[in-house]
């Protein structure tokens, strides 16, 4: 707020007559707009869906039902196959990747991006698989140029930048922060970028919350992205057939059992409990789960063990959809080895579970 001194003029039927006054006028002291820079490269990988070949909730090989999935042979691909995944450098010359405390529990997700309401997010993105792939946010604002709805072609780098405006922010009756995603979304590809692997957290947080990469008023964050991954869909599929499988048989990508064994049920891209939360006693967790895909994509997500807070409601099973982000805070107290699984049951039997243990 600033003095100014303001001139008032008065026409009068002889003339003008000005008089100074002295007035207390607001002075936008516009703030300087913080900007959040990420450097993220999309990259193709192996990527296993259960490292460890068996099951890790019951620490036993896989049994027949479950080798529907995990099996591979001459017409089976398996747990392993090629797809893309969003990883975090230090600056555009992509290399040196950026290790971030969440990555040990993301799998296949892509960095977390995070911003305050009133920030911009300014993501240098390099894409270095061999499709057009590209990154649309959910929730942050956007012109054409940046909604990420155009492939960046291979090897080439754009950048994109999102406003945190008001209308991506936790609102009163949120929490400190609130999830958003982004994935890559080149029309034309009907999903199978998604597929692929290119999905990732973007989290909003309020102003003055965020810091030390986290909400101010939790102990640690924790994301869960629930989604059958049609392997099917993908733009790796004849990749995947050509790598790890020995069939040459042509027609069969529509062989019922054979499009079966691709549907990778999994908790960040990760089956059979491989992906794991850690945590300690007491800890303030605030869990980000989110979904994406098909008719397939409706999953309830039930923690064992402890409850959450959800839009003000107590639970222990928050229901989500394709492309759902939700919010659900914890207070660890119950300590132990515990599942955080989806509880469709068709979908618990196939693989997707996940534990968390509170120490
Ligand atoms: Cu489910």
């Amino acid at each position: 707020m600033k003095k100014k001194a303001l001139f008032f003029c008065v026409l009068l039927p002889f003339g003008f007559s000005c008089k100074e006054e002295n007035e207390i006028v607001l002075i936008p002291n516009e703030p300087q707009q913080t900007v959040r820079e990420y450097f993220v490269a999309a990259e193709e990988i192996e990527w296993d869906y259960a490292p460890q070949n068996k099951n890790l909730v019951t620490d036993a090989p896989f049994t027949p039902e479950e080798l529907v999935f995990m099996a591979s042979d001459s017409n089976r691909i398996g747990h392993k196959y090629m797809k893309a995944k969003y990883k975090l450098y230090s600056d555009n010359s992509f290399t040196t990747p950026v290790v971030t405390e969440d990555d040990d529990e993301l799998g296949i997700l892509g960095p977390v991006l995070r911003a305050e309401e009133g920030d911009k997010i300014k993501v240098t993105f390099k894409n270095k698989t061999s499709f057009p792939v590209s990154m649309h946010p959910h929730g942050v604002k956007y012109d054409n140029n940046n909604e990420g709805l155009v492939g960046v072609p291979p090897n080439s780098t754009f950048i994109y930048e999102w406003d945190v405006t008001s209308q991506a922010a936790p609102t009163s009756a949120d929490g400190s922060s609130i999830l958003w995603m982004y994935h890559s979304h080149v029309t034309e590809n009907m999903g199978m970028d998604i597929y692929a692997g290119l999905v990732g957290p973007l989290v909003v947080y309020k102003k003055g919350m965020l810091t030390n990469s986290k909400a101010k008023d939790v102990d640690k964050e924790k994301f869960a992205f629930f989604s059958v991954f049609d392997e099917n869909a993908s733009l790796y599929l004849d990749m995947n057939l050509q790598k790890y499988t020995t069939t040459k048989n042509a027609m069969i990508k529509s062989d019922p059992d054979f499009q079966e064994s691709n549907k990778m049920h999994s908790v960040n891209g990760l089956m059979f409990a491989h992906q794991q939360f850690g945590m300690n006693a007491g800890d303030k967790i605030r869990w980000y789960v989110f979904a994406l895909g098909n008719e397939v994509d409706w999953h309830t997500a039930h923690w064992h063990g402890n409850t959450v807070v959800s839009k003000g409601y107590r639970e222990d099973v928050i229901s989500i959809g394709p492309a759902s982000m939700l919010v659900a805070d914890m207070v660890a107290e119950n300590q132990g080895t515990w599942q955080f699984h989806c509880h469709v049951h068709d979908h618990m039997v196939a693989g997707m579970i996940s534990l968390y243990k509170i120490m």
